[in-house]
Parts: structure tokens; sequence; C-alpha cells
């Protein structure tokens, strides 16, 4: 995967390429990462990127020509990339974008300051607009390392054990289960016995049911959006049995 970022600000890379797994990756030939100063496009003399709103108004605009020269530019490197806009306008990143956006051999990254970039450069030029929340930054800058650093872990051979990436919290819809290191005892407090037991069925059972309660009490939006498989079923049927056996309890009578 090759990443090209359009930026005013490369500089702001440099710790972002430089640590953990995205320098390994990069180091290991997994992505290249580059950036591209937009500046380098003005082609007036004091290289401007931004200017007056029409209409009116206090904020800055960027300036068509020298992003579009920027992406020209970018596409010309990588013929087959997607190109990516980040805004909070556009669709809202979430897991399954990052899948898609690892499918690509390359993706160039346009990153906006100011109030935004002038509305005619989005439509020929670009083929995904991204926004990472919906909140406003003073730049797409963080948004891009997101975007990269999201799509990089799910590279095969970017993260060091075999298919890290399959057990991630989303990977199956469903929130990480809980981990614990040593010591066996922390605080008072007890590593659950199955996981010492060195038993995989059961490990994977509690695993999953770990799973499924830290959904339930911390996502229950991501459950109700699931398809839930048989094993599951059968333990959130559990604990409903276990749920009912309480309120079925006549509570006066105590
Ligand atoms: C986002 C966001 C963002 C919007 C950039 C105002 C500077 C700023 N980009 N997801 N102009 N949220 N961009 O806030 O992607």
């Amino acid at each position: 995967m090759d990443f090209v970022v359009l930026t005013i600000f490369p500089d702001m890379f440099d710790p972002f390429w430089n640590h953990g797994i995205i320098r390994r990756a990069i180091e290991q030939k997994k992505i290249s990462a580059s950036t591209i100063n937009i500046r380098d496009y003005a082609r007036d003399r004091h290289q401007v990127t931004d200017d007056k709103t029409y209409g009116g108004g206090s904020g800055m605009v960027m300036k068509p020509e020298p992003l579009a020269g920027a992406i020209r530019a970018a596409t010309q490197k990588l013929p087959t990339a997607g190109s990516v806009l980040l805004t909070p306008q556009g669709k809202p990143f979430h897991q399954n974008m990052a899948r898609e956006l690892a499918s690509f051999d390359g993706l160039v990254l346009i990153c906006g300051r100011y109030e935004g970039v002038d509305e005619r450069i989005c439509h020929d030029l670009i083929d995904y607009e991204i926004s990472i929340g919906d909140y406003v930054l003073t730049g797409g800058e963080l948004a891009a390392m997101i975007i990269i650093d999201a799509v990089t872990r799910l590279i095969p051979g970017a993260l060091g054990g075999e298919n890290a990436a399959e057990n991630d919290s989303f990977s199956n819809g469903l929130l990480e289960h809980a981990h614990y290191t040593r010591p066996q005892r922390y605080e008072g407090q007890e590593v659950p016995e199955v996981l010492l037991s060195g038993h995989h069925q059961e490990i994977e059972r509690w695993r999953l049911e770990s799973s499924l309660m830290r959904t339930l009490l911390k996502r229950p939006d991501l459950l109700q959006q699931k398809r839930l498989n048989q094993q599951e079923i059968i333990i959130l049927d559990k604990w409903r049995n276990e749920i009912d056996k309480v309120l079925k309890f006549d509570h006066k009578k105590r």
C-alpha cells in the first residue's frame, strides 16, 4: 500500500511515520509513505494556498488551483490509487471502510485547512469524502493519520502476529474480550481461572462471553446491528434466564 498525503504541514507526519507499527510497516515495505506540500503547487510568488471566501465573512478557503495541481501530481505518481478528502461532510469512518480502503494499492489523502476547500475541487478529483467524527478539527492532518493507521494494521504482515487484526474489536461486530497479563494476582484481583487452564475450547467460549458482555454493557447499539450466530444466541439466552430468575423472586417477602 502506498500512501501519499497532501498537506501544507508535511512535517506533522514525520513523528507519525517514525514510530511503532507504522515505522515497521515502512521498513518492511508493507507500506510506503510520502507527503506532497500543497504549497509547492501554488503558482504565485508567495505560494499562497488560501484566499478570502466569496460572499464575505471572516474565514479563509483553500484555493482550488494548488490543491488540484497537488492531487494531479499524486495521482500521476499513483495512477491506481483512491483519493480521499478528509472533511466533516464526509461519510463517517468505521472499520468496514478501513477494510475497503485497505484493498486499494494506493491512497492519496487530502488534508484541508482553514474553513475548508473550494467546492469545485471535490467533484472530479476525489473518490471518497471521509469524516473521522462529528467534531471540527483545525486541519485534516490528524484525520489522515487516523485513516492511515487503521488501514495499515489491516495490511497482511503489518502487525506482528499472524492474524492479529482478526480478533480485534469490530472484526466480528463485537467489542474485544477482556485481557489479562502477569501478575496472576494484582491488588487482590485474580485472573479468571479458565484463562490459566490451558483448555482451548473453554477459553474461546469465555472470550466470546466476555466480548458479548462488554458489548451489551458498553455498546448495545453494536449488538442491535449484529447478526448473531447460534452460540451467541445461547449465551444471551442464558443471561436472560438468569435475569428473569432475579426478577421473578418476590422481593416484598424479604
Ligand atoms: C475533519 C473531520 C475536520 C474542518 C479541517 C474545518 C479544517 C477540518 N476532517 N473529519 N477545516 N471531523 N476537518 O474536522 O475529517
